[in-house]
């Protein structure tokens, strides 16, 4: 279903006209209120009205995380706090979070672009959505319930964890729509079966899944196991949240990003060149809506390229791929760099192979290893010694074969791999304790 026909389908010059106008707007602002872009616009002598086309967006400086915690707590914010009626933040791995802050209209934009996020995976006002993102100062939990209510679904606010109430909620309140990390809701899979709560006995027909890189084989196995549509959500909390960009139901192929009020650019993640629709790159997103926090060309760090064509559904806002990983999160094993990502979808293919694993990397004698830890079926692991060393050997031909490295495969026991309720952690990087 379309939430705002109007908007979602608008010709693409009409939407690049409101593009512009609203770029332009937020340009002014940032300028006239937050020195710090004061600052950086003036370092390379750029005015406001030098933005005359959606083209010159590229003569403006990017913003990166750094920025937001040098700035640490408010320095980026436009409108006093008085003004902001919430504040998130997102948890760094060292040093200080990043902190957002929403004035009452971003709440009512983010709302919006949240139902309408939901309507296009196919949810409606009929629908019990089992909220399972946290709630807290992480934006997918309550960007999710405000969305969900927005549409007028009817939320659950059960947060993450906690599995086995989980399930009980799900079966007794009907749920039909499940919102989560995707691991989590693998790892919800995996309990159901355990507890012999069979598909029949659960309403549930979609899950709206985000919030860490995932795979199409991923995909698969958490629609076999809950017997769901399974659609990707993308967003970060810099930019607002959940909500920022999300698949359809119809094509359930590339993510919408909502051009009304973000743009997209991909760029060279080493140069920072601006890359041409189809290449792969780093995406940036300007926010052009945003009240208290908006953005400049902030690098997102995540990696993906624009989807060229048209939908099928009919939407005209443009169409980033399923993230492959974040830039930072790419390892390089002897000069060859690959993403978790990459390995994941070899994996999941593979038969008596179970979704979980974790990748270990580590640096012996100089050179760098990888250890690929990854649990295998019940059936598998009850086979003799002799064949499970031969799926082993073959797991590291198929990785060295498609990608060129050299890897130590580790099976491991069913269930023995740490499960998560919110991002699961799959790298340990011991190069860099
Ligand atoms: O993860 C917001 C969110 C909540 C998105 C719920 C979707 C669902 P942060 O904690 O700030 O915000 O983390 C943002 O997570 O830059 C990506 O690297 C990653 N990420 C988010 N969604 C996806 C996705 C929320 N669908 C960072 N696929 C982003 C891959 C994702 N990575």
């Amino acid at each position: 279903m379309i939430y705002d026909e109007e908007l979602e389908t608008m010709p693409r010059e009409a939407l690049e006209a409101l593009q512009l106008k609203r770029l332009q707007n937020t340009v002014e602002r940032v300028y006239n209120l937050v020195p710090f872009y004061k600052n950086k616009f003036d370092e390379i002598s750029v005015k406001p009205e030098d933005i005359k086309t959606l083209d010159d967006l590229k003569r403006l400086p990017f913003t990166l995380k750094e920025d937001l915690r040098d700035n640490y707590p408010f320095g980026l914010f436009t409108i006093p706090l008085e003004q902001v009626v919430r504040l998130h933040a997102s948890s760094g791995t060292t040093g200080k979070p990043t902190v957002v802050g929403y004035s009452k209209r971003d709440i009512e934009l983010w709302s919006n672009l949240m139902a309408r996020s939901f309507a296009a995976a196919g949810v409606t006002r009929g629908d019990i959505i089992q909220n399972a993102y946290g709630y807290g100062l992480f934006t997918g939990g309550l960007g999710a319930h405000y969305g969900g209510e927005k549409l007028g679904a009817t939320v659950i606010p059960i947060s993450g964890g906690n599995t086995q109430k989980q399930i009980m909620i799900m079966q007794d309140f009907g749920s039909t729509v499940f919102t989560a990390t995707p691991s989590y809701a693998l790892y919800l899979a995996e309990s159901a079966h355990d507890m012999c709560v069979t598909q029949d006995k659960i309403k549930l027909k979609v899950g709206i899944l985000g919030a860490e890189p995932w795979t199409e084989e991923m995909r698969e196995a958490i629609e076999e196991k809950l017997g769901i549509d399974a659609i990707d959500i993308y967003g970060l909390s810099e930019i607002m949240g959940p909500g920022v960009a999300i698949e359809c139901k119809e094509a359930k192929h590339g993510l919408h990003i909502w051009e009304d009020a973000f743009i997209p650019e991909i760029v060279d993640p080493d140069t920072g060149e601006v890359l041409k629709d189809g290449e792969e790159g780093e995406l940036v997103i300007t926010t052009i809506t945003k009240d208290a926090l908006p953005l400049i060309r902030y690098r997102t760090h995540d990696i993906t390229h624009i989807i060229k064509e048209p939908c099928i559904c009919g939407r005209t806002h443009k169409r980033i791929a399923r993230i492959k990983g974040r830039s930072d999160d790419m390892l390089i094993i002897r000069g060859v760099n690959i993403f978790p990502s990459q390995i994941e979808s070899l994996l999941i293919d593979i038969e008596g192979i179970e979704p979980h694993y974790q990748l270990i990397v580590d640096r012996v004698n100089n050179l760098d290893v990888l250890e690929v830890k990854v649990e295998v079926s019940e059936k598998v692991f009850s086979d003799e010694i002799r064949k499970l060393q031969s799926l082993q050997k073959k797991i590291e031909k198929d990785i060295k074969d498609l990608y060129g490295i050299n890897v130590k495969v580790t099976l491991s026991e069913p269930k023995s791999l740490t499960r998560f309720e919110g991002k699961a952690k799959r790298v340990i990087d011991k190069r860099k304790m």
